[in-house]
């Protein structure tokens, strides 16, 4: 039978960011939304929570031999620890920024995927521009149960990369800024390179590659900082970006990964080498 493996979602408060909150220039652009025929349907049901997921992400769990299925937003602890019981793997997909306030520090006015809204409060943002405290809570949630009770395969994506570390006690930087000068957000390259990792030796992902040098896309404002407990580097850009980590129990798959395979793997099948590896991690 193959594996099921969830995937985590994006959960947004709204679709559009609620802006008659906002400054006069979006006031004004919202009347203007609002007054049209497609913006009085996207604000109607603007105050309708949605889970979104990437197909990228879909697609290359399909493709590796698994039944992906998306994970909705579930609030109460017990009803997502039990979901997380019926599947054979979990994938913690990328999406917006971990609030800052699970690693203790205060948030940077640069911080958020595309900058902070002009006048607008975190909570009346939208999508990717805000953080969700909400994802955040059940995604560490799962992370520490799945590592301290179970021995369920863990595959993180860029936020999920970055969670996983949080969720083991480890830190981000909150913009790439402040660690290094080469911009590590390049969103229009999301299915080409962007620069090389380093796959370090005697880790499970140099082993995977059977090499040291990978190319790699890079759509990520943020990166670890103080690494997790019980978590190793497995991979690093030239600049000192940490792009992979993994479990320092080599007998379970936890893996966390800064770049986006499932974006590259269409035109660099090499990387469907990550998929394989957690499917067949999954399949035991
Ligand atoms: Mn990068």
């Amino acid at each position: 039978m193959k594996p099921l493996i969830g995937i985590t979602s994006n959960y947004f408060n709204s679709l559009m960011p609620k802006l008659e909150r906002g400054g006069a220039f979006e006031k004004s652009e919202m009347e203007k939304l609002q007054n049209s025929y497609v913006g009085k349907g996207i604000y109607a049901l603007n105050e309708i929570p949605v889970n979104l997921s990437f197909q990228t992400d879909v697609e290359a769990i399909e493709a590796a031999g698994a039944i992906p299925v998306v994970l909705p937003l579930i609030q109460n602890q017990e009803t997502a620890r039990e979901m997380l019981s019926r599947l054979d793997g979990i994938l913690f997909a990328g999406g917006s920024d971990v609030g800052t306030e699970w690693y203790g520090e205060e948030m940077r006015e640069n911080s958020g995927l595309f900058g902070k809204l002009e006048g607008l409060k975190n909570e009346d943002a939208a999508g990717f521009a805000t953080e969700i405290r909400e994802r955040d809570q059940m995604e560490i949630d799962l992370i520490q149960y799945a590592i301290e009770n179970t021995t369920i395969p863990i595959l993180g994506i860029c936020r999920g990369a970055q969670i996983l570390n949080i969720a083991m006690g480890g830190s981000l930087y909150q913009d790439n800024r402040s660690a290094t000068s080469f911009n590590h957000s390049q969103f229009q390259e999301w299915d080409g390179f962007s620069h090389e990792v380093t796959l370090i030796e005697g880790t499970r992902m140099h082993r995977l590659f059977e090499k040291t040098a990978l190319q790699v896309n890079s759509l990520h404002h943020q990166s670890i900082k103080k690494l997790g407990k019980d978590l190793v580097v497995s991979a690093l850009s030239p600049d000192g970006i940490i792009e992979s980590i993994e479990h320092r129990d080599t007998s379970r798959f936890v893996m966390g990964i800064q770049w986006h395979p499932e974006m590259l793997r269409i035109k660099v099948p090499e990387q469907e080498k990550i998929f394989h590896a957690f499917i067949n991690a999954c399949t035991k």
